[in-house]
């Protein structure tokens, strides 16, 4: 009996349009779909939207709409925009559905009965100004790790730890931005520590890429802790029994995976069960997820479904980052590329991106997009090699046949061929879609030397017949190619595939079609080119559009005099410095302010400054700096210092020694 794969992608958040580091996930996985089906698998391909989580709630009330209004919107244009790109699900479902609703409870229900849920009382942040708990991103403060400013349930900034509610140091309120504080609740937590003796021998035979592997295997060998599955929050899927209570977003978002591949079951009379209750059987399920949510899938998921009964995933392929422009994805500095308004909306064709990223380097490494970059791969590549090739073999032929001619395919052209269809599959197989486009742009670039050494043009003149086997071994090349970049440009490769005169349905032909010789007499049609040339500037305008955003974004607030004067800035006297225990980059400084006592100040220059060499010395500091606890010692105030990246802290001073607590204006 054949196995059955099913593909899955990171489900987007429904709060927000689609960018390219989405795509970065999407188009790869969707290549990955298409070269499955080229090999004749039976694979199924599901996606949809994460309708919960706290953002999305917080965006909702933003905005003065509902949380299932902000869903509908992003999901309509998720679906619609993967649709435009040719990613194509089978199901394109959301987390809201009643199916994930029903698959959710009735899995948490199995780990209740099972043993595998406890309760337990745990201080939870909490507004007493807005009167409520704050889950998640409603609340900010320092990541209790690295000192970096943390959001919610995860240090974004900083060292990118997943933080458990409770653990966020100095909690503000997102809502009305005051204090908060620990109140006691209860929560409902999942023993995941039981889980990591089976999933250090998953993790040892889990496929997908190394990246996810790895990255697991490190966390399963240090502290597993157990993980809290509830929230306070009206959004989401209720927690059996507790109306005040829904689980976790990263519960109910993987189990998207499984309620979508129920739906899609229903409406195509298949069985999901097949897929999902089937441990040990015949089915392969492979996510596709992005490299910051490795631990999700690689961790919580695994051992939710173990639990649980269901069948775990064979592999997790975990995309690198983007970066736009060499500088890191960040939307609120404006360096981001929007899918539709910059790119779609702007007229370049869809294959061409798919074409960019999954081609500029391999799978988990850091994906640099430019416009420059692109415009001199969709130049070089695809107009200079590709195009050029398929372009004059046919005008060729049209011109000089009409139809397929008459000759014996080259057993020099056979091997080619072969050997391209042979490295695609592997590559693909093995998630390295760079290797296997290179591999069929290698067979394009032979095809060039092959038309150009054979001389065609002359031939003509004097070897009709000659010049006849020459064009159908370049024909049978174009035919070849067409079949092995369908997978990455769907719509350019059913054009070359037309051009060939073998009509529609090159999505159903397999990867084999490439060696099958095309049939004398076949009609050539006169051919288009496959893709033009984008001019400077073009380029030049969309590295305006970007440049202008990111201005935008980092445009300073004007500050009024009022507003400056607020600030209370001093020169100080250090009289003590100490290295904070369990922190590399805090010092805890006594300095000398002119008061009554010494202010305790805790600065982030351990990194770069000595404590010994920093006693006596005269610095600036902002004395009305709200307090904050750092690693639980108190600071009342703030060290001014440049900051360069390279060189880290530069500390300000003044030009000559005054006395503590000279006022700066
Ligand atoms: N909604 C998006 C992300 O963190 C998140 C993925 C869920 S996958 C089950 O990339
Ligand atoms: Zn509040």
């Amino acid at each position: 009996m054949q196995r059955r794969t099913l593909v899955t992608c990171g489900l987007p958040y429904a709060n927000g349009p689609a960018h390219i580091g989405h795509l970065r996930t999407y188009i790869p996985a969707d290549l990955f779909v298409r070269s499955l089906r080229k090999q004749g698998k039976d694979t199924t391909f599901v996606c949809g939207s994460d309708a919960h989580g706290t953002p999305i709630v917080i965006n909702a009330e933003e905005l003065g709409v509902t949380p299932a209004e902000l869903v509908q919107k992003y999901h309509d244009h998720f679906d619609e925009t993967f649709k435009s790109l040719n990613i194509i699900f089978d199901k394109f479902g959301n987390t809201e559905s009643d199916t994930n609703h029903n698959r959710t409870t009735e899995i948490v229900n199995t780990l209740i009965a099972k043993g595998y849920v406890f309760s337990q009382s745990i201080e939870l942040a909490y507004c007493p100004t807005c009167d409520r708990f704050l889950p998640d991103r409603y609340v900010e403060g320092v990541c209790p790790d690295c000192g970096a400013v943390a959001r919610g349930d995860e240090c974004d900034q900083g060292c990118g730890k997943h933080l458990e509610p409770g653990e966020i140091l100095e909690p503000l309120c997102k809502i009305c931005k005051s204090k908060a504080e620990y109140r006691v609740q209860e929560h409902f937590f999942f023993k995941l520590s039981e889980f990591k003796g089976f999933l250090s021998d998953y993790l040892d035979k889990l496929g997908g890429t190394s990246n996810a592997r790895n990255y697991a295997k490190g966390w399963v060998e240090g502290e597993l802790h157990d993980w809290c599955i509830t929230r306070n929050l009206e959004w989401g899927v209720r927690f059996p029994g507790h109306e005040n209570l829904v689980v976790y977003v990263w519960v109910d978002a993987p189990i998207g995976y499984i309620s979508f591949t129920e739906e899609w079951a229903d409406e195509h009379g298949a069985d999901w069960k097949k897929y999902w209750m089937n441990p040990g059987g015949d089915t392969d399920i492979i996510h596709f997820i992005g490299g910051d949510i490795i631990y999700h899938h690689c961790i919580f998921w695994p051992a939710l479904l173990k639990g649980a009964g269901y069948t775990l995933p064979r592999a997790v392929v975990a995309s690198g980052m983007v970066k736009i422009g060499d500088k890191t994805f960040s939307k609120s500095r404006g360096y981001v590329v929007w899918v539709n308004d910059d790119y779609l909306d702007k007229g370049f064709h869809p294959d061409l991106l798919r074409y960019y990223l999954a081609s500029y380097t391999s799978h988990t490494k850091e994906l640099n997009f430019s416009w420059k970059v692109f415009q001199e791969k969709v130049n070089n590549e695809l107009v200079g090699t590709l195009g050029n090739f398929v372009y004059r073999t046919l005008l060729f032929a049209h011109k000089n046949f009409g139809t397929v001619p008459d000759g014996d395919i080259d057993s020099e052209v056979v091997e080619k061929i072969g050997a391209a269809k042979d490295a695609v599959t592997l590559a693909f197989n093995e998630y390295e879609f760079k290797r296997g486009i290179d591999a069929a742009m290698n067979l394009a670039a032979f095809g060039n030397v092959y038309f150009q050494s054979n001389e065609p043009w002359q031939l003509i003149k004097t070897d009709a017949p000659g010049a006849g086997k020459v064009v159908r071994n370049c024909i049978q090349i174009v035919k070849a190619l067409a079949v092995l970049f369908e997978p990455v440009m769907p719509v350019t490769a059913s054009a070359a595939w037309a051009q060939v005169g073998m009509g529609a349905g090159l999505d159903g032909a397999s990867y084999d079609e490439a060696t099958v010789a095309v049939e004398v007499g076949q009609p050539i049609p006169k051919p288009a080119m496959l893709f033009a040339k984008i001019e400077d500037t073009t380029i030049q305008e969309m590295e305006e559009i970007l440049e202008k955003r990111v201005r935008e974004a980092t445009k300073k607030k004007h500050v009024t005099f009022e507003e400056f004067s607020e600030l209370d800035i001093r020169i100080g006297t250090i009289v003590s410095a100490e290295p904070i225990k369990k922190s590399k980059k805090l010092l805890k400084l006594l300095v000398d302010l002119g008061e009554n006592r010494d202010r305790q100040i805790v600065a982030g220059i351990a990194e770069t400054h000595n404590p010994d060499d920093l006693v006596g010395r005269q610095v600036v500091v902002l004395a009305n700096m709200q307090p904050a606890k750092l690693f639980g010692v108190e600071s009342r105030g703030m060290i001014l210092a440049g900051g360069s990246d390279s060189g880290g802290a530069i500390l300000l001073v003044p030009e000559r020694e005054v006395p503590a607590g000279t006022s700066v204006a």
